[in-house]
């Protein structure tokens, strides 16, 4: 059976060519951030990853097609479309097969990206092990796949709304190498550093290009987690935002929002709470996060 998938021109070029290639999902568009800012993010975070030397590939499924890259005009019709599924590992495919249109998460866009020999991915943060996990047991299958899909994956860490010392613990367990970014401490999303210090860490794009190349060659399966901290003058320091994700977490408890819904319904409270203020560092680090991966793409391509 053939998979129904489709590059755009600029990553069809690039694959010819051997040049390098970021990977972007679109969950964030359809579900991480309200419109017009999706779609606007979007567009800048592809050109950072241009203007840093390498091709976009924004993934995504539209009428049972997984597309690698997306013309403009396909981005502008998701960051408005409304019911478009939440697409991770379990989905994935029966939202192909069924002709359906659906977003990639972190899980499902680096399914994508190694079907695409695409080894370099940027996001905001990944899912991960929400807190109170020890009752309703959600943790996002992006930790199981970094485990077992090698493309290394540059996020600002994990999404502060969760458990962040759990979410490493599984991570560890998992066998996945979490590389700091130039600092020691694991940085948490929309602040810059954590009170965690990081399993490892790294102060070049070659370094972490080299250390997911080892890992392929010594046969060991999965990708990496670089935590790219956000930049200091976008920050927004953690004990400001803690009283507010705690305010959130616990209407998301009362109004009993649980499995794919309960990230995005996080992120749209947190938005309103801060006055729009995360949604600024949330386009700030991703943004940073595709400087940093373009960085990686290249050094994987030499
Ligand atoms: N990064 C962001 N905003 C987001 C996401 C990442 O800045 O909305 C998305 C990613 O697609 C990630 C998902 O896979 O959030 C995690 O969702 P969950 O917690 O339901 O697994």
């Amino acid at each position: 059976m053939t998979i129904p998938m489709k590059y755009s021109v600029e990553v069809s070029m690039a694959l010819a060519d051997k040049a390098p290639i970021v990977a972007l999902e679109s969950t964030i568009i359809t579900h991480g951030m309200p419109f017009p800012q999706n779609v606007e993010t979007a567009r800048l975070v592809e050109e950072d990853v241009r203007a840093a030397g390498a091709v976009p590939a924004t993934i995504a499924v539209i009428d049972g097609t997984l597309h690698i890259g997306l013309e403009p005009a396909q981005l502008d019709a998701l960051g408005q479309a409304e019911n478009v599924a939440k697409l991770s590992r379990a989905d994935m495919a029966a939202c192909i097969a069924t002709g359906g249109t659906g977003a990639t998460t972190v899980a499902a866009t680096m399914i994508a990206a190694h079907r695409a020999e695409i080894h370099v991915f940027a996001t905001g943060g990944i899912g991960g092990v929400h807190r109170g996990a020890e009752n309703s047991f959600d943790i996002s299958a992006d930790l199981q796949e970094l485990a077992q899909t090698p493309v290394t994956v540059v996020g600002a860490g994990a999404k502060a709304i969760l458990d962040l010392p759990k979410t490493f613990e599984t991570l560890e367990t998992l066998g996945v190498p979490v590389i700091a970014y130039g600092q020691d401490m694991l940085p948490a999303f929309w602040s810059a550093s954590s009170d965690m210090p990081a399993p490892l860490r790294m102060d070049s794009a070659a370094d972490i290009a080299a250390a997911q190349k080892m890992r392929s060659a010594m046969g060991l399966s999965g990708g990496q987690l670089v935590a790219n901290p956000i930049p200091i003058a976008d920050e927004i320091p953690a004990d400001t935002l803690a009283p507010i994700i705690a305010q959130a977490l616990e209407e998301a408890d009362a109004q009993k929002i649980s499995a794919k819904d309960v990230t995005p319904f996080l992120l749209g409270r947190i938005f309103e709470l801060t006055e729009g203020r995360s949604l600024t560092a949330n386009i700030a680090l991703v943004r940073n996060n595709a400087r940093l991966a373009a960085q990686i793409a290249n050094e994987m391509a030499k």
